[in-house]
């Protein structure tokens, strides 16, 4: 699932990393679903993806979908200062509603424009990244650059969190009987 403020480029992420282009024109989204398959450590995977509303007007939409995603981008636009601090309050409402077993990586999308236009600089986004606990991409959809990176890094840590939150491991009694028991 994308999150994040109205413009920041969520939709045109997806197309490029679905479609292989950039779409320009700007449409705001209110909630859709695109799905594709990629492969990811030798297994093929089919990945739903949600593209959600920055404008305020869908986000009960939105919100509604938290719980049931394994994987968050929360995107910002590298020149838009608010876009970013925004990821703040985003993150924390996030992660009271999100599953324990899903992940988020924050990107800082736009990355081919100037930097002369920019307003939050990579030092500055990757300590916050840290300090969220999220793993940082910038990215840009206009030119594809670590668009591919960014969904990949995501799908791989959706997978490696479902394992270690899920795998809980069996032993047997001395009565032959298999039971459950959490790692430590
Ligand atoms: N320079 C540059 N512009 C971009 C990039 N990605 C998106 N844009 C522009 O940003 C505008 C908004 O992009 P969208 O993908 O529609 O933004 P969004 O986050 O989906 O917006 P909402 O659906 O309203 O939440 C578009 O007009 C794009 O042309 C990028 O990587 N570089
Ligand atoms: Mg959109």
């Amino acid at each position: 699932m994308l999150m994040g403020a109205a413009g920041v480029g969520k939709t045109c992420i997806i197309k490029r990393w679905i479609e292989r282009r950039y779409f320009g024109e700007y449409i705001p989204t209110k909630f859709q679903k695109e799905t594709t398959e990629v492969a990811v450590k030798g297994k093929n995977c089919k990945v739903e993806i949600l593209d959600t509303a920055g404008l305020s007007a869908y986000w009960s939409l939105r919100d509604s979908f938290v719980r049931t995603v394994d994987g968050i981008m929360l995107v910002f636009s590298l020149n838009d200062v608010e876009s970013f601090e925004y990821l703040t309050t985003l993150h924390e409402q996030v992660s009271r509603g999100m599953r324990e077993d899903s992940t988020i990586i924050i990107i800082g999308n736009k990355e081919d424009l100037p930097e002369d236009v920019r307003s939050v600089n990579y030092h500055l986004a990757q300590e916050t990244a840290n300090k969220l606990g999220a793993e940082y991409r910038e990215t840009s959809a206009m030119t594809g650059f670590q668009i591919d990176d960014a969904f990949l890094k995501l799908i791989e840590l959706c997978m490696d969190k479902r394992i270690a939150v899920n795998d809980v491991p069996t032993k047997k009694t001395k009565k032959g009987k298999i039971t459950q028991c959490r790692q430590q």
